[in-house]
């Protein structure tokens, strides 16, 4: 009976076993289908006004990314990043090197000068008024000097948004970022982390590339709302220094302008859960003509438009948007089921 048994067990397994990976076959057909049929369908539902999907540039070399052997900070491309990474440059880390230099020299001194061979007997002063306040005073100053531009930074990073700011709301999924562009009318639309061979294939740093990229123009300011939908994600873009925090429930927002055209890299940076290290930020940065070209392939207007076709491309746009936000979201899925 037990034999039995166990032969019926070991059968099912190995029926079980046999079935998993054409089960994952199937799947990953049906996810490749989908990915060959997304591109098609958002030129139809834009009333055909722009290519079905947006020709990506390509990322140059050392910008907007980590480079190897690099110790500091990425190259800054936003006003606030430049002042940032000025400060810690030419405030901060000479101050640390200079004082690090002086006490090692101090140190060194009292050593060598006051042993005991060189100074038998010690001195028994205790108090020395000139020195004391010395001591006091010049940290005081010292810590004036990197508390002015520190504060000064710190209110450039918490300014709001001007008026004319384009707003863009990001969301932080386990594990995948969603971009929404509520001024334009562009649903909210899902950036997937490339595999490693479709990354290298495309010219792309693995691990940072995504298959839709965040869009955003160049020298116009940029409001983030940043919100989380399950857990805490972090949306950090070293180049911008932009770093906030996605919370479930709140609306962090974070303005920045971009100096110059390329693609930016980024990743979460909030301990996620097990594909943390697998939801990389894209941005794509554009002159603003070129941005208002994207957003209309998008089936998206610009703010300005609206007067000029105000009744008629509204039901268009509005029908274009969850097909959009639909497609984008399609081959996500089946990428995040395949990948783990
Ligand atoms: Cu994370």
């Amino acid at each position: 009976m037990n034999r039995r048994i166990n032969a019926f067990m070991m059968a099912m397994a190995l029926g079980l076993s046999a079935l998993a990976p054409s089960a994952a076959v199937a799947q990953a057909e049906a996810a490749n289908a989908a990915e060959q049929a997304a591109p098609a369908e958002p030129a139809a539902a834009a009333n055909a006004t722009a290519a079905p999907a947006w020709e990506y540039s390509k990322p140059v070399k050392n910008v907007g990314q980590p480079q190897e052997g690099e110790y500091s900070f990425q190259e800054q491309f936003t006003p606030t990043g430049h002042y940032a990474a000025w400060m810690h440059d030419y405030v901060l880390l000479p101050v640390i090197t200079v004082i690090s230099l002086f006490v090692l020299a101090l140190l060194l001194w009292v050593v060598v000068r006051y042993r005991r061979a060189a100074n038998p007997v010690a001195s028994r002063t205790s108090h020395n008024t000139f020195i004391e306040i010395i001591w006091t005073a010049v940290p005081v100053l010292i810590l004036i000097g990197i508390a002015i531009p520190s504060i000064d930074l710190l209110a450039k990073q918490f300014k709001p948004a001007p008026k004319d700011a384009l707003t863009v709301k990001v969301t932080g999924y386990q594990w995948y970022w969603g971009y929404e562009y509520p001024d334009n009318g562009i649903g909210e639309y899902v950036s997937n982390m490339l595999p490693a061979e479709k990354a290298l294939e495309r010219g792309e740093p693995r691990l940072l590339a995504a298959d839709n990229r965040l869009v955003l123009p160049v020298g116009v300011p940029i409001k983030l709302i940043i919100t989380g939908a399950d857990v805490i994600h972090s949306f950090s873009v070293p180049a911008f220094w932009v770093k906030e925090d996605a919370v479930p429930g709140r609306l962090n927002e974070k303005t920045f302008t971009i100096e110059k055209p390329g693609v930016y890299y980024g990743a979460c940076s909030e301990l996620c859960g097990a594909r943390h290290g697998f939801m990389p930020i894209a941005i794509e940065a554009m002159e603003p003509a070129k941005f208002a070209q994207w957003v209309k392939s998008q089936g998206g207007t610009m703010p300005g438009d609206k007067p000029a076709e105000a009744a008629a491309p509204a039901p268009a746009a509005e029908g274009a948007q969850p097909a959009a936000a639909t497609n984008a979201a399609e081959p996500a899925a089946p990428a995040n089921a395949t990948a783990s």
